[in-house]
């Protein structure tokens, strides 16, 4: 399917360093070490109540990766999903009365539209699920021949315990993958299944359902192998970074990364695997299930800068769970104000240390938090300065434009 527009990035007079980064697999910082472009795969939208500001925290830690390592001299190859197709979508359109294809489709085009505001940087490949289905079939029969599908009546599985590999991009036990499953998508109680945890590959033609013929019988894909069928098509194995948010660890990523694994014996699906964390709103995640959201177009509706959205989001560790309040946009748009100011005086502190520190934070396991309080401590010093007939000799006229230009590439906020 089509993109979206990618905003202007600037170039910056200096490299960024080489990019660190949190892997769930390991659990550590890990460096990433880009041969070639860098391949990142993260998970789309299931395009319905899109998109809160949950899922915009997390898109806009994955666009702080593709920045950084812009800023170190990498091409970056980008692929996102959009799961167009699944059970939560169709239900939604079936209890609203509305088509399921017109549901993803206008939930799709609001999506592209925040994230345009946001100034995202879009996919190179942009791919629904429905569009994927040959790639999925492809990916469905690629494990059979490896003996890790079995069919239960007319739906396909994939046979975890085929995988002498499963759980390792979790890291968790038996007890905790079997308490979320149901909760994410899984069926761990339906009989005849070999293991409860197994996850089905392609769901057989169910009365009033959409379906596709297909080698398989009629059908439609499962949510893990859509992931690992479209990364496959588009990055190939091992890649660099597989990315979504923390409530993907299990059971989504560690499926998909099986699913591509028992396909491709002997390679790793992603070299690392980042999760962001969970934004929560009134004491719970903000959710589509629970209906306590904010949405990105709402507040754009009501006249709020999406640069602000941007920053106030951007003013927590993407690893970090936390809970959005309104104030949060408040402090924003006062900081904007400052920024703006700061960067429209006709000299500021020089350039250099605030850009070393803003792009080493950020390729430090894409510390925003501390990029944007450099930032700040910069607009205030150059503020100082300006209003002291001592130290105003000490600024430089280059200085306003760079650091613009510093909070545009590495952080996208053009104020
Ligand atoms: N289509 C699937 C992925 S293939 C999906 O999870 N879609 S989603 O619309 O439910 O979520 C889109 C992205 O937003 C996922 O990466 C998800 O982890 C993330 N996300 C969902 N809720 C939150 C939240 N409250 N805070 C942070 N990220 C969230
Ligand atoms: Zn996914």
């Amino acid at each position: 399917m089509e993109s979206w527009r990618a905003p202007e990035v600037p170039s910056l007079p200096v490299p960024g360093p080489e990019v660190r980064l949190h892997d769930t697999r390991t659990r550590e910082v890990v460096p990433t070490r880009p041969e070639g472009p860098a391949r990142l795969y993260v998970c789309g939208i299931t395009p319905y109540d899109a998109t809160h500001l949950g899922h915009a925290a997390t898109y806009l830690a994955f666009d702080l990766l593709n920045r950084a390592w812009r800023n170190a001299g990498h091409e970056v190859h980008y692929v996102q999903n959009v799961t167009d197709v699944d059970d939560p979508l169709l239900e939604r359109a079936e209890a609203t009365g509305v088509d399921w294809r017109e549901l993803a489709e206008q939930q799709t085009e609001l999506f592209r539209e925040d994230m345009v505001a946001l100034r995202v940087l879009p996919p190179e490949n942009y791919i629904g699920a429905v569009e994927a289905i040959p790639l999925v079939v492809d990916l469905v029969q690629r494990m059979e021949k490896a003996g890790a599908v079995y069919r239960l009546e007319d739906d396909l599985y994939h046979a975890v315990d085929a995988d002498p590999a499963f759980g390792e991009v979790s890291g968790w036990s038996r007890e905790e993958m079997l308490e979320v499953y149901p909760e994410r998508g899984g069926d761990p109680d339906r009989a005849g299944k070999r293991d409860p945890l197994d996850a089905v590959v392609w769901r057989g033609r169910r009365e009033g359902e959409p379906s596709w013929d297909s080698p398989l019988g009629p059908g439609r894909p499962g949510w893990h192998v859509e992931c690992a069928a479209i990364a496959l098509e588009h990055l190939g194995m091992d890649f660099d970074v597989q990315g979504g948010g923390s409530d993907l660890v299990f059971p989504h990523h560690e499926m998909s990364a099986g699913e591509g694994q028992l396909a491709h014996p002997g390679s790793r699906f992603a070299k690392v695997y980042t999760h962001a964390g969970m934004v929560g709103y009134d004491g719970e995640k903000m959710s589509k299930s629970r209906g306590n959201l904010v949405f990105v177009s709402r507040l754009r509706e009501a006249g709020t800068d999406p640069m602000a959205i941007r920053l106030a989001l951007l003013r927590h560790h993407y690893r970090d769970d936390w809970e959005w309040t309104d104030a949060e946009l408040d402090d924003a748009v006062a900081t904007l104000t400052r920024w703006r100011s700061a960067f429209s005086a006709p000299a500021g502190a020089p350039a250099g240390p605030v850009t070393e520190e803003v792009l080493g934070a950020l390729a430090d396991d894409l510390d925003a938090p501390r990029a944007l309080a450099a930032i700040d401590a910069w607009a205030a010093a150059s503020a100082a300065s300006a209003d002291s007939a001592d130290s105003s000799d000490a600024l430089d006229p280059a200085a306003p434009a760079l650091v613009a230009d510093l909070a545009d590439a590495a952080l996208g906020l053009r104020v």
